[in-house]
């Protein structure tokens, strides 16, 4: 196949019921590629970095490159790393695999070994203010096909809990204005509340269905490993980020008090914040993702790493990743060998109609589309009549004031 450069980078803000950042590369062809550069209340730095700062680099260069591409945008830039940096290629990397394979006329997961699987096991989001609410919730999801559901439930004694959605509205933790919502943080509360959720849920639904749990980084590894304990009889399938994850060390102390599985990673960007997570076998399951770890390339490497130490996947899927990245997820969940679960939680009906896709789901599971490439694409006319609206992730304080991990 004759080779292609890249013609034209633009990068589209938009606002469909919350901000993304697409990136459009069109090579000489007229080969059109997508990626996602969302970074929840941060994405303005990322559409300033593509836009000022890698797509005069872009534009030009050989778009089937792509290692070559991403080595140059990484090692190349002499600061390399972090969330913006490393959203921003996950972009242009995700375009250019895109791109790569509408050029070959096949479905992206052909290009990365074909199917290893049938299809990709999802997780949904059960939510409540109530844990009666949260069964509810809970229940309604197995009834539409999930086999495995993340809960989550108000806390008594806290204001603001993660992970509790409007009623009746899709889960969204960014919220518009000029400053963050705070929320009010209580460790003890949440330690002696949420072994009770899990055996409502036991009680009520039975033991057949596989429980998740989003602490959301806000406690020390003791209280990580009593949160453990206390729910380990209620056998979940996995407590997510139970503490800061950038602090790799502290899940050894965990790991040695608690047969809880555990898994981390939606806010660490390279291989480099999880090497001794997976080396040492801290955690079951890594949760990096195409959007924030670099792109199609980089979060292959990473789940190659962990399948050699027995660590399975099970990446971020909230709804701050677009469909684009949600689209190459999906691709790279079925290529690799240790596949373990996708977070999936559904756009809004105004966000799908602005980035239409051909990935499905069915029975629990979702597919890819099988046309060639990522199989998603954006439209550009409906996108520009849903402009950027500034928001913000909230931030969560303690009682006496203190900020702490939200
Ligand atoms: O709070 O995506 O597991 N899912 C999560 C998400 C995150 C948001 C942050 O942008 O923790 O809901
Ligand atoms: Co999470």
């Amino acid at each position: 196949m004759a080779p292609v450069r890249i013609a034209e980078a633009r990068v589209i803000v938009c606002s469909p019921d919350r901000n993304f950042v697409t990136l459009k590369l069109t090579t000489d062809d007229g080969t059109v590629g997508w990626g996602d550069g969302t970074l929840n209340g941060r994405e303005l730095a990322v559409a300033s970095y593509l836009t000022d700062h890698l797509s005069p680099l872009l534009v030009g260069r050989e778009a089937g490159r792509i290692e070559d591409t991403w080595q140059y945008l990484y090692r190349g830039a002499y600061w390399r790393g972090g969330p913006v940096g490393m959203t921003a290629l996950g972009a242009v990397d995700t375009a250019l695999w895109d791109i790569k394979a509408k050029r070959a006329g096949v479905p992206l997961y052909e290009l990365l070994g074909g199917r290893s699987r049938d299809g990709i096991r999802v997780y949904g989001h059960a939510t409540g203010a109530t844990i009666p609410d949260t069964v509810a919730d809970t229940r309604r999801l197995m009834e539409a096909g999930f086999s495995a559901i993340r809960i989550q439930t108000d806390t008594p004694g806290t204001q603001g809990a993660y992970g509790v959605s409007v009623p009746g509205q899709v889960y969204d933790p960014s919220a518009g204005g000029h400053l963050p919502q705070e929320t009010v943080w209580h460790t003890p509360s949440y330690l002696r509340h949420t072994p009770t959720l899990f055996e409502a849920v036991r009680e009520e639904l039975g033991w057949e269905l596989d429980l998740l749990h989003d602490v959301h980084h806000r406690l020390s590894p003791r209280e990580a490993a009593q949160l453990g304990r206390s729910v380990e009889r209620f056998n979940p399938f996995w407590l997510e980020d139970p503490t800061p994850a950038e602090d790799q060390t502290a899940y050894r102390y965990i790991r040695a008090q608690t047969t809880a599985p555990l898994a981390t990673g939606e806010v660490l960007n390279s291989i480099w914040g999880v090497q001794t997570l997976i080396t040492e076998r801290l955690v079951d399951y890594v949760r990096a993702t195409v959007v924030h770890a670099g792109g199609v390339t980089h979060l292959r490497r990473i789940f190659d790493l962990a399948h050699l130490y027995g660590v399975r996947t099970g990446s971020h899927g909230a709804t701050d990743l677009s469909p684009v990245s949600l689209a190459a997820a999906l691709h790279l969940d079925l290529a690799i060998p240790n596949f373990g679960i996708q977070e999936y939680m559904a756009h809004t009906a105004l966000t799908d109609r602005v980035f239409p896709h051909g990935y499905r789901f069915a029975d629990g599971y979702l597919h890819p589309a099988d046309e060639p490439g990522l199989g998603v694409h954006l439209d550009e006319d409906l996108a520009a009549h849903h402009p950027y609206e500034r928001a913000y992730l909230p931030v969560a304080r303690l009682r006496d004031g203190t900020v702490h991990d939200w």
